[in-house]
């Protein structure tokens, strides 16, 4: 298969500078060769332009913002990413999408599900379900899931809503960090989580298989939105909101194996990001590299 790599080198939903140079570092660290290690047919489609954040005004005027920071801005990269992302699909081609903050997911999950129906695994340590009116920190980092779920109001982006994707074919894996307003909705919401404790008791390889089986039911295909803060800040140092207690260097290996398992077996997987990669906050440059690889093994590179 061929994988198109877009780069997304937008860092206007985080509140940390750096995570605009993760495409680069990724591309550094070796993508491409492990994708051919894998066995696809990697081809790089460059990254998306867009203004540095101190060219912009992160609270111009807009109706609803709430306190989003940067909402224009990222309402223009998501929509021209969307845009990407569907023409990739509609070629033959996967979309793999570098990140830039998680925001990106806003337009990576729009052009993926504009003509099937989506399911989607989160790979992350925070729920990402807040929204202009009730996020504590008005970074859209921590947003994409209720926008793409059309939840909550995203001022102009009010096309955000993913036109192919329902709640019940979401599933979080590794939940950890979750804001007092987003522990409710993900209680009374119809997608499943699988915290750290999950993955405490029953290991990483059953809960993924779950988590497979929830995004798959009733859908054409399926998401994986890999945010690096997913992993202990002991194996990915360099992000923007490290939590420890996370997943280990070989949990989300495993992780990954087990997607690539089912991907081989009946072609699920439809688009993937690969986000919050911070080189500032890097360790010589040791979580690009973790994301490099394991990507790879997203794709099906194996020990043997
Ligand atoms: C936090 C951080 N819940 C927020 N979210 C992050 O700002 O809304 N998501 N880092 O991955
Ligand atoms: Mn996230
Ligand atoms: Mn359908
Ligand atoms: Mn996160």
């Amino acid at each position: 298969e061929t994988v198109r790599i877009i780069g997304a080198p937008m860092d206007y939903g985080a509140n940390r500078r750096g995570v605009d140079m993760g495409p680069s570092a990724i591309r550094y660290a070796g993508l491409a060769d492990g994708l051919e290690e894998a066995g696809v047919d990697p081809i790089d489609g460059g990254d998306l332009l867009m203004p540095r954040a101190e060219e912009r005004d992160p609270d111009a005027d807009q109706p609803s913002r709430g306190n989003a920071k940067f909402l224009r801005e990222i309402a223009d990269v998501c929509r021209r990413l969307g845009d990407e992302v569907a023409d990739t699909i509609a070629d033959g081609t996967f979309p793999l999408v570098l990140g830039g903050d998680h925001a990106v997911a806003i337009g990576s999950m729009h052009g993926s599900s504009r003509n099937s129906d989506l399911g989607a695994i989160w790979f992350d340590a925070h729920a990402d379900l807040n929204t202009p009116g009730t996020s504590p920190s008005g970074n859209v980092h921590g947003m994409p899931l209720a926008a793409a779920l059309g939840r909550g109001v995203f001022g102009e982006m009010d096309w955000a809503r993913a036109p192919g994707i329902r709640e019940e074919s979401i599933a979080y894996v590794g939940l950890r960090s979750i804001d007092e307003r987003e522990r409710e909705l993900v209680r009374e919401s119809e997608m499943t989580a699988f915290t750290m404790a999950d993955i405490d008791q029953r290991g990483m390889t059953s809960v993924v298989e779950d988590a497979l089986a929830v995004a798959t039911d009733g859908t054409d295909g399926i998401h994986v939105s890999l945010d690096l803060d997913w992993l202990d800040p002991k194996a990915a140092p360099g992000v923007g909101t490290p939590v420890r207690g996370g997943v280990t260097y070989r949990e989300a290996h495993s992780a990954l194996e087990t997607v690539s398992r089912r991907h081989e077996r009946d072609g699920v997987l439809r688009s993937m990001d690969v986000v919050e990669v911070n080189p500032i906050l890097d360790e010589a440059n040791e979580t690009a590299t973790l994301a490099a690889e394991l990507t790879a093994s997203a794709f099906g590179k194996r020990i043997l």
